[in-house]
């Protein structure tokens, strides 16, 4: 087995791919993307820099929520390939000196996993208490906790009239991490993993795994102040630490759901006790009006830079972030904050350089890279997430939401905006697959592909190549201190990093207009040179008053 040289602190320079299995590439004619469609695509991502791949789920799994419903952690889910697939795609990763994270998903389990199978109706099974079962309070469910799918969080067992609780969707159990035998299998299941070779792990909502164990009524909320950064989390995620992470070196990054800095803090303190990264989803609620994922809202610029602001120097000398626009659960940014149509190359640009210049490990999600779009669905039946068509029976027929309001929420928010097949040319299906995809390819892959960019010099493509490899060069990204240059600009987000022989200031205009700045005074302009941006005539010499146009962005260096 091939390894790559040990550096401990190898992510800190890092760039991280994220694979989203199922929508990738086809090596065959399914219709679903596989571990051989990724083999094929390594020599793409050597060529973007990254340096490791996050893999979501692609273990055994009735694919109810596409993976993240898992029925058995030892196996690969066929529909992927085998287990000698994933050997060969951790080699062949490996030879080309890119890492292999995988997704750990231990907050539940597929209902269809033979502990829960084993644990429904039998109050004797000796997996009962490897979830978590109440019984029902005056006939009602034990608590008015909500799914996050939407709906009760509890669903009856009728053979014991107890009821299972489950944050996610009901075919998704939550585990009892109270049982000291539940992280037992926890540990196996991670170590088993560390052993085949694997460099990481992305612990799925790992700060919902230690639930308020009195179970109370929540009357202000959904439930989630009682579960979420819980009790117990920090001295659990110690205990699988030192017992699985630290012995192999393994990176890890923790998905961390309604989060605060402070807890953050903990989980990703320097010292390495728990966990090495940590993603936060606060700047991806800057178009969530009070906090309201499912109307259609414009995002808060000022917010947005003030919860940037807020993590940045949060997080310096004291933790460590992931950096990331998109995911699989995220509509796409250049939809979502940029301009799709006429300036969706220098808004992808400008979007990618105002978070990878900042201090944390950039993640890249497939087609983020060029600018991938929404895909503008119309029609409910394009859908294909669980949470998506739970939201649409709840909404509109149980709540009364006008079907046509709620496709614009769906078009705008959906998770399956980031789940269209990736954009690999201009053939039929965009070259995913020889036969029709499971979700349906965005209109515009004519246009919009891999190929193309590969073919362009200016393409979003190159910049963020170019992205990955200042992080490797300037160490103040790294290391530098963070300061918000313009916090109440109404266009420009603007930031300074700072460290000990270097001042690197980013600069981005996130409208559709003109706008000026001014560098600080402290700036020295005359020896600063401009190192990257997103329209080609960029005059020699940097000035102090900044005239930026449509969604430009400018990264300039002083080195002392
Ligand atoms: O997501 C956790 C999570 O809470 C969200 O990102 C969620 O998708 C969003 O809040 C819905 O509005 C993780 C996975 O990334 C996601 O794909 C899974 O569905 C979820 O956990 C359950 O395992």
């Amino acid at each position: 087995m091939t390894t790559i040289a040990n550096d401990a602190n190898w992510w800190k320079t890092a760039s991280i791919y994220q694979i989203y299995p199922k929508s990738f590439c086809d090596s065959g004619s399914k219709g679903t993307g596989d571990i051989q469609g990724i083999i094929s695509k390594l020599d793409y991502l050597k060529l973007l820099g990254i340096d490791a791949i996050w893999l979501t789920p692609v273990y055994q799994s009735p694919m109810i929520d596409n993976g993240y419903d898992i029925s058995d952690y030892y196996a690969i889910n066929p529909d992927f390939g085998t287990m000698a697939d994933f050997e060969q795609l951790l080699e062949k990763a490996h030879q080309r000196g890119i890492r292999i994270i995988m997704d750990i998903v231990v907050n539940h389990t597929s209902t269809e996993h033979h502990w829960f199978q084993s644990a429904l109706g039998d109050k004797n099974s000796p997996y009962r208490d490897y979830y978590i079962w109440r019984d029902s309070v005056d006939g009602e469910r034990p608590n008015n906790w909500q799914s996050k799918f939407g709906g009760s969080a509890w669903e009856l067992d009728e053979d014991t009239g107890q009821y299972f609780l489950h944050l996610f969707a009901k075919q998704q159990a939550d585990l009892n991490w109270e049982n000291p035998q539940v992280r037992a299998e926890v540990k196996e299941v991670i170590s088993y993993w560390a052993e085949k070779g694997v460099d990481g792990f992305r612990l799925d909502v790992i700060n919902l795994i230690s639930k308020q164990q009195d179970f109370p009524n929540d009357d202000i909320g959904d439930g989630r102040r009682f579960y979420t950064d819980g009790p117990r989390v920090h001295e659990y995620l110690q205990e699988i630490s030192s017992a699985v992470f630290q012995k192999y070196g393994s990176v890890t990054v923790g998905e961390m759901s309604s989060t605060t800095l402070d807890h953050c803090q903990q989980y990703s303190s320097l010292d390495n006790k728990e966990l090495s990264m940590v993603f936060n989803f606060h700047h991806l609620k800057a178009d969530y009006p009070n906090g309201e994922k499912w109307t259609k809202a414009p995002f808060d610029f000022i917010q947005l830079k003030q919860i940037f602001n807020h993590w940045q120097t949060g997080l310096n000398g004291k933790g460590w972030g992931a950096l990331f626009w998109c995911n699989h659960d995220q509509p796409r940014v250049v939809s979502r904050l940029g301009n799709d149509q006429e300036y969706r190359l220098e808004s992808a640009k400008m979007l990618g350089a105002s978070i990878h210049m900042m201090q944390g490990t950039p993640y890249i999600y497939q087609g983020e890279e060029f600018g991938m779009t929404n895909p503008g669905y119309t029609r409910i039946e394009q859908y294909r997430d669980v949470e998506s068509t739970n939201m649409y029976d709840i909404m509109v027929n149980q709540q009364g939401v006008a079907h046509d309001e709620m496709m614009a929420i769906l078009a705008q928010k959906s998770r399956d905006n980031s789940r269209t097949p990736m954009q690999w040319n201009e053939d039929t299906y965009a070259g995913f697959s020889k036969s029709e995809p499971w979700l349906e390819v965005a209109a515009n892959y004519r246009e919009v592909n891999a190929k193309s960019a590969l073919d362009d010099e200016n393409s979003v493509f190159y910049f963020y190549q170019k992205l990955i490899e200042l992080r490797k060069e300037l160490e103040v990204i790294t290391t530098g201190t963070y300061l918000d240059l313009y916090p109440h600009h109404d266009a420009v987000f603007g930031y300074q990093r700072q460290s000990q022989a270097q001042t690197l200031i980013c600069l981005n205009n996130y409208y559709g207009q003109d706008t000026q700045c001014r560098l600080p005074d402290s700036f020295d302009v005359s020896k600063a040179r401009y190192v990257l941006g997103n329209y080609a005539d960029l005059e020699q010499q940097v000035s102090r008053e900044q005239l930026l146009r449509p969604y430009e962005t400018r990264i300039i260096l002083l080195e002392s």
